[in-house]
């Protein structure tokens, strides 16, 4: 209500600066831009985004799945106006496996220093280890939530901004190899960080040297339905402003069902690589099921994390939510 009246006001004042010549005042235009609306996110565009990655199988480094869904991605940002850097990686795994990995990164509005990073994981768990059924457990999973739905959403994001771009700059990084971490059955010892490889690569090696973002955000299992999302322990500690942001943009877009005020601990995730390797201030907005004994839903890391989970309802939650916060600074 508040905000429509500045908006009529200041557009007014806008209007009426124009009609009198004399007295040009240029210093309303960014107000009445800060004030503009959002533009709608499509969440039909987004659930076909994400259909689309799961159709290739699953994106596991060195398949053909993931070399043909990481150049649908380029292609896609590449189509939506991004300007594009990807990052190839050979990547070691907890069991030694190397990986060919990319990181693909579409970067808008590259003048402007003032840079928001939005981030999720392309590629697809190896492993089906939360499955009841040893016999599938060695088997890689659809991840249409895990991995396709942030990406999707991204995506759809992504052709929001080629339309009509907002004030600030963005970067938005699909990172690979998050989901390669070790396995429930793998006895055998193993180095701590097996998760992350794509964003801990990229940490180290940033696209562009001395790459800065005033925050970052980044979309893990966004598209279930009935997903929650509760305050992350890191997030919270780390970037606490843009938690309570994003989560009052939420709130107030009448996304408070899904965005919850709950906080949960720590989560071992992108995010964290970014924030240590970068001193970026970052949050994960993750599904979170504090009734589960892994804390996340029930298909987590099982055959069940498939296209039937997939609500745009949540979809357009999630990316509602990120365009209000990155469309008004
Ligand atoms: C751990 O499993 C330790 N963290 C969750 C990171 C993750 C895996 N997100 C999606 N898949
Ligand atoms: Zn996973």
């Amino acid at each position: 209500m508040n905000t429509l009246k500045i908006f009529v006001t200041v557009l007014a004042c806008a209007f009426a600066s124009c009609a009198n010549k004399s007295t040009p005042d240029k210093g309303n235009e960014p107000v009445v831009l800060s004030y503009a609306p959002a533009p709608e996110f499509d969440a039909d565009s987004a659930y076909l985004y994400v259909s689309e990655q799961v159709d290739f199988g699953p994106r596991v480094p060195n398949s053909t799945a993931h070399k043909a869904c990481g150049d649908y991605l380029i292609e896609g940002l590449k189509r939506f106006g991004a300007q594009l850097h990807v990052q190839e990686m050979t990547l070691t795994a907890y069991n030694g496996d190397r990986l060919k990995a990319r990181n693909i990164i579409g970067s808008y509005n590259t003048s402007n220093p003032k840079r928001i990073l939005l981030f999720a994981h392309w590629d697809s768990r190896p492993y089906a280890d939360n499955d009841p059924d040893p016999a599938t457990q060695r088997t890689p999973i659809d991840g249409a939530d895990d991995g396709a739905s942030g990406v999707g959403v991204l995506l759809e994001i992504a052709r929001q901004i080629g339309a009509k771009a907002p004030l600030a700059g963005v970067d938005i990084i699909f990172f690979d190899a998050e989901d390669y971490g070790i396995p429930s059955f793998e006895t055998r010892s193993h180095a701590t960080s097996s998760w992350c490889l794509g964003s801990q690569f990229w940490a180290r090696n940033p696209h562009t040297p001395n790459y800065k973002a005033e925050y970052g955000i980044l979309l893990d299992m966004v598209g279930a339905k009935g997903a929650t999302f509760y305050k992350e322990g890191t997030s919270v500690v780390r970037a606490s402003d843009i938690v309570e942001k994003v989560w009052g943009k939420a709130r107030d877009s009448g996304f408070g069902k899904y965005f919850l005020n709950g906080r949960i601990g720590e989560i071992t995730d992108d995010h964290q690589y970014v924030i240590k390797g970068r001193n970026i201030p970052c949050i994960d907005i993750i599904n979170y099921d504090t009734e589960n004994i892994h804390g996340f839903a029930d298909y987590w890391h099982t055959h069940n994390d498939t296209m039937d989970n997939i609500s745009r309802e949540t979809l357009k939650a999630v990316g509602q939510t990120v365009m209000e916060v990155i469309y008004k600074q």
